[in-house]
């Protein structure tokens, strides 16, 4: 016996009954053990050795070409109540899906080696941290909880003072796509996944516990669990603001959390706190704070460079592992947009040709230690987290969506968040580019009906004394011709600038039915190649399109039925009257 919790020996036990492996490992968490894992690789084929000189500690996994993104539609809320989960999730009955589950898992680690994964997400010993156990039969699963998680016997022992913890059972199976399914059961605090060993699917404390399962949690305790980044925003007199923002998978969460102040922002400093999840509290004074629970970053590779984000760029040049990027004939990691070196070795680990589509996976990743960040926030591991002053929705809109605009009130931008709507991007199996809608950028994350979801975001305006001010942005607006209006990257602190001096009430906006926009004069252009008239453009709202917008939300809105909360309905309709008047 590994650990003196009862529970955990007997749970440990009976998933090795059942799945057969031949040996099982308790993760220590230890530099050792994650060397052991990356030799271990090397061995099996599993990683490869990327130039050590240029990019020490640095590998590459090349995943099933079968297997490179998130299955939504394989993904499943299972509660007793289907309108518990919601129009929003997939669902099966509990014992359904178990049962499915069991078969699948059925003897299915013979040959292979369990992992015990005891995991903290959240600093440790924070009032706000989780913990939970990943059993696993991935060792790639185990080194990449290492970077991503506060994992081993630290968290071992936190979880049996505790006595409790979020059971995650993965096996990659056989990663037979018809042989694959994520399963939640928020009841039980159970995740079950199989058939395969992408980071969103595999690594169960990222999307399957910070978000689903701790969405759940969140609202019977009174928090918030939100696909957001935090960033800290210093201006040169040294005032800190902290922001948590919200956009879907794949929109630039982890360059905006990573920004480098433009040449003219000098004294200005962007700190980061977290790239992907922000879980939010109301502290005793009515104040909300908010944690990152993970302690690495599973970002998309693609689009890095030196220009687009300078610290990504340098984070990954050393102890980082690369999944299906391409190489190039000095055995360098590449990708589309690195601006130097070209592909020799495509993804698949064929010589090169364009022929054959892009050299990198469009959703090839980067796993790294948050350490590693130069701008990494010295209050990134503070237990108490910090103070939200700005919340911010986004999406990847050609059209519509201003390049910013502030919401009323709290419940308006309660209105704003579940309106988002954005491109789907390649960090999901499907269709890329479509518009959907994607409330609060969480249609794949929340574990409940999104209804009782905007109800619990709704019910923080009667409890909290202060709340954040809530935005909304688009860096992506185009013009007629296809070409983006703003040139995003590090000139969006010209935009937040903008967010923190409303929210500090230094500057005025222009009243509109949607909300309040900046005067064209407060959004700072100097050196910019933006004329004028694009300004116009990016800050234009068209009273016909935006019409049609809130009547397709009103049609969105009644798929959740009676779920939806009246204060919701009463916030569109103020919206929609507006727009007529
Ligand atoms: C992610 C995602 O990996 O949202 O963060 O898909
Ligand atoms: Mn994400």
């Amino acid at each position: 016996m590994n650990t003196r919790l009862q529970s955990l020996s007997d749970w440990v036990a009976e998933v090795a009954k059942l799945t057969q492996p031949d040996r099982i490992h308790w993760c220590d968490g230890s530099p050792a053990e994650y060397q052991s894992f990356i030799k271990q690789m090397l061995g099996s084929g599993d990683l490869i050795e990327l130039n050590q000189a240029s990019y020490p500690g640095c590998y590459l996994h090349r995943s099933d070409p079968n297997d490179v993104a998130r299955v939504e539609h394989l993904t499943y809320v299972c509660t007793s109540a289907k309108a518990d989960a919601g129009p929003n999730n997939h669902w099966m009955p509990p014992a359904e899906a178990k049962n499915m589950m069991h078969g699948f898992f059925d003897g299915c680690m013979k040959g292979r080696t369990l992992y015990v994964i005891p995991y903290c997400m959240g600093p440790l010993g924070s009032p706000y941290a989780r913990y939970g156990v990943e059993i696993t039969d991935s060792t790639y699963v185990a080194a990449n909880m290492y970077l991503m998680t506060r994992m081993g016997k630290p968290a071992l022992e936190q979880i049996e003072a505790a006595g409790s913890f979020i059971k995650g059972l993965h096996s990659i199976g056989e990663l037979d796509p018809e042989r694959r399914f994520i399963m939640h059961f928020p009841e039980e605090l159970t995740i079950m996944s199989y058939g395969s060993g992408y980071g969103g699917n595999a690594l169960l404390g990222k999307k399957c516990h910070a978000l689903r399962i701790a969405s759940y949690q969140a609202r019977t305790e009174g928090w918030l669990a939100e696909h957001m980044l935090i960033v800290g925003i210093e201006d040169p007199e040294g005032n800190t603001h902290y922001l948590a923002c919200a956009f879907p998978s794949a929109c630039g969460k982890t360059n905006l959390a990573m920004l480098i102040p433009p040449e003219r922002y000098k004294g200005w400093k962007v700190w980061t706190l977290g790239d992907d999840i922000a879980w939010m509290h109301l502290d005793a004074n009515g104040q909300l704070r908010a944690v990152n629970p993970e302690a690495g970053l599973f970002g998309v590779v693609p689009g890095t460079n030196r220009k687009t984000n300078p610290n990504a760029y340098d984070m990954i040049t050393r102890d980082t592992i690369f999944t299906n990027v391409a190489v190039t004939a000095d055995n360098e990691p590449w990708w589309e947009d690195k601006d130097v070196g070209k592909p020799a070795i495509d993804w698949q680990g064929r010589p090169y040709d364009s022929a054959n589509g892009p050299a990198a996976h469009p959703n090839s990743r980067f796993t790294v230690t948050a350490k590693n960040n130069p701008s990494y926030s010295s209050l990134a591991e503070a237990p108490e987290g910090v103070p939200i002053t700005a919340l911010v929705f986004g999406g990847r809109r050609r059209e519509l969506a201003p390049l910013v605009y502030q919401a009323k009130d709290w419940a308006h931008g309660v209105l704003v968040g579940a309106s988002v709507a954005s491109e789907t991007t390649a960090a999901a199996t499907g269709k890329v580019g479509v518009v959907r809608r994607d409330p609060m950028a969480m249609k794949p994350f929340c574990g409940y009906n999104f209804g009782d979801y905007w109800a619990h975001w709704l019910s923080f305006a009667d409890r909290a004394k202060t709340l954040p001010q809530i935005f909304h942005v688009n860096w992506f607006r185009r013009d007629a011709d296809g070409r983006f209006l703003w040139p995003g990257f590090g000139e969006n602190l010209r935009v937040l600038r903008w967010m923190i001096d409303r929210c500090e009430g230094r500057v005025g906006a222009q009243e509109m039915p949607i909300g309040h926009l900046p005067k064209p004069a407060d959004i700072d252009t100097t050196g910019l190649d933006v004329s004028k008239e694009t300004l116009e453009q990016l800050l234009a709202v068209d009273r016909g399109q935006w019409r049609e917008e809130l009547e397709h939300m009103a049609g969105y809105l009644k798929t959740f039925g009676d779920r939806v909360p009246k204060r919701l309905l009463d916030e569109h309709a103020k919206v929609v009257a507006a727009l007529k008047a």
